[in-house]
């Protein structure tokens, strides 16, 4: 596999500083040497850098830096855009509100494919807000709702050229949903699978039931993966901390499963903090999940069932 890792250090999506660190503190990790040792040529294609944008003012008096949002999806949905196609681009946030620019990107490509996009979106949030609907202003609360096709964006963000279909869309994980989110992803009819249905069906079966679906319409998949979908203890270096999240073994294997299904055509890891984190736990937390997504395994051949 070719993986073509790609630096997005925005931070202004965030309600606090530190994410444009993210990308170095996963360079740090050791993301690329992990990558090799499993065998994958690894191109690192360098950082984002947006270009400036006017933006006129938003009637919602709590949106935070909307004009250089705006700025850092236009030129990420063309990086990302560029990025994929062939290989595995891994995109290296980052706050949450670069998947605006990285599902916008890879959905463009897709369109031009026959396979249909499918996004698997692992977080305690859902980040399901419209511009409208934001009370926090964050604008990290916003990319799935806006490269889904929500209403409210338009003379604002970039014009998608391809929306994604929510219906494609499974959501894991969540514990943190605002109100206006539960009832437009309940409308758009997203697939949520909440840190309830979790505890109670387990995750493996959830996943495989979606993965299945992935493989079955001929489709490829992206996985949009927040900090803040794994447990706070043994992933602190995230500013959104929820308390209950994935275990270490939930998480690793959801990549193990996502790996051994053959489907994700394109990764992101959002929401790192370095300045929260412990000694670089998080971020070599983060290079393990993405190791294992690339094929790391305990044993020498996938397990099975019988
Ligand atoms: N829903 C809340 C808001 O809009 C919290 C959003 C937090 N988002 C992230 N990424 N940390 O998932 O402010
Ligand atoms: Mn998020
Ligand atoms: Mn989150
Ligand atoms: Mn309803």
């Amino acid at each position: 596999m070719h993986c073509k890792i790609l630096g997005i250090p925005v931070q202004d999506g965030a309600g606090r500083m530190g994410c444009e660190m993210g990308p170095s503190a996963l360079r740090t990790a050791g993301l690329v040497a992990a990558l090799g040792e499993l065998g994958h040529q690894v191109t690192d294609l360098g950082t984002v850098v947006p270009a400036r944008q006017d933006v006129r003012l938003h009637g919602n008096p709590a949106l935070r830096a909307l004009p250089e949002i705006v700025a850092w999806t236009a030129a990420i949905s063309e990086a990302a855009y560029e990025a994929c196609g062939d290989g595995m681009p891994i995109f290296l946030g980052g706050d949450h509100s670069m998947a605006a620019g990285t599902l916008s990107g890879v959905a463009r490509r897709a369109a031009e494919t026959d396979r249909p996009l499918f996004v698997l979106w692992l977080d305690a949030h859902p980040d399901f807000h419209t511009l409208e609907t934001s009370t926090s202003g964050n604008l990290h609360g916003v990319p799935l709702a806006y490269a889904s096709g929500q209403p409210g964006f338009e003379g604002y963000f970039p014009p998608l050229q391809a929306a994604i279909d929510p219906t494609r869309i499974c959501a894991m994980g969540l514990r943190s949903v605002d109100p206006a989110e539960r009832e437009a992803l309940h409308h758009a009819g997203v697939t949520v699978h909440d840190m309830r249905a979790l505890d109670e069906h387990g995750l493996a079966p959830l996943l495989r039931t979606f993965l299945e679906r992935v493989a079955t319409e001929g489709g490829c998949l992206h996985v949009s993966l927040d900090v803040d979908f794994l447990d706070p203890a043994i992933a602190p270096a995230v500013g959104t901390t929820v308390p209950g999240g994935a275990t270490f073994r939930e998480a690793h294997l959801a990549m193990e499963m996502l790996h051994d299904s053959g489907l994700v055509t394109s990764l992101d890891l959002v929401e790192l903090n370095p300045f929260l984190d412990e000694r670089g736990r998080t971020a070599t937390l983060l290079v393990d999940l993405t190791a294992s997504l690339l094929g790391r395994r305990i044993m020498d051949r996938p397990t099975r069932s019988h």
